[in-house]
């Protein structure tokens, strides 16, 4: 997996540090997935984070499941790793009191849902609670400077996990600054975001990192000096063999290739 990007070799080409694992909101050993395809779950809909829904376990990658909602289409699967409070086994929500609620874009009348919610779950395949696992606590304080490097989720591809750089600081949020992608996907979260992970984090749960976009090598061997960039250099396309790579790792496990890999480009 390692055999076309290796931090150690990186760190050392780019002059860069790696952020302290302790700056990030994540378990320094990450946590088993237990989690196996078909089983069910409660899950806050993440276009209507209030609600609780029920979602199917349709892939998992690493420390993360890879999520559908019940009654939705197929085009909103989200990612969310086995130790997150968006997930809770299965009558959670009817314990506290709550109901299930139809997610954002459920295809059916809403007067269905009852019944709907009673066939879904009716000798399903329930994900035992012990899957579940403890969210880690928050690192009292944001730490990270400028330049750190991190491993971080791309926000328009929720599958990638890529080789990241903190871009700035203010307060309570980081930007993060995606390697080799001139900004494209790059983005503002809180420093204690479960979507940013300390160097070597996908080793160690055997996701695979993406290497860095193609300006990647060359901003660091110039770094400093300002030149319009060439055609072939601007291009956000990685070198044919990544895509590759990058789309066959993706089929595994899942039941349609991402359409969002390619609408971002
Ligand atoms: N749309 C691109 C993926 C880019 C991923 C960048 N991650 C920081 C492609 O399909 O190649």
């Amino acid at each position: 997996q390692s055999d076309e990007f290796n931090w150690d070799i990186y760190l050392k080409e780019t002059g860069s540090v790696s952020a302290p694992s302790e700056y990030f909101r994540q378990s320094k050993i990450p946590p088993a997935n237990d989690f196996r395809i078909g089983m069910k779950l409660e899950a806050h809909d993440p276009r209507n984070i209030a609600s609780v829904c029920i979602a199917t376990v349709v892939g998992m990658t690493g420390a993360r499941i890879r999520l559908r909602l019940d009654g939705s289409d197929n085009r909103n699967d989200f990612w969310r790793l086995v130790d997150s409070t968006d997930i809770q086994p299965i009558g959670t929500c009817e314990k506290g009191g709550d109901l299930l609620q139809p997610p954002l874009g459920y295809q059916m009348n809403v007067s269905s849902w009852p019944m709907f919610l009673l066939r879904t779950l009716s000798g399903s395949d329930v994900a035992p609670a012990l899957l579940f696992k403890k969210e880690p606590p928050k690192p009292p304080l944001n730490n990270f400077k400028i330049g750190m490097k991190l491993e971080a989720t791309d926000k328009k591809n929720p599958y990638f996990i890529c080789p990241a750089t903190i871009g700035d600081v203010k307060g309570d949020e980081v930007y993060i600054t995606f390697d080799g992608w001139s900004g494209a996907f790059d983005y503002w979260c809180k420093y204690d975001s479960r979507d940013i992970f300390p160097v070597g984090w996908c080793c160690l749960t055997g996701d695979v990192l993406q290497p860095p976009g193609n300006n990647a090598e060359k901003k660091s061997r110039n770094r400093g000096v300002t030149r319009p960039l060439k055609k072939e250099e601007g291009t956000l396309v990685p070198p044919a063999k990544k895509v590759t790579k990058t789309q066959s790792s993706l089929s595994e496990g899942t039941q349609q290739p991402m359409q969002s890999s390619q609408e971002t480009v």
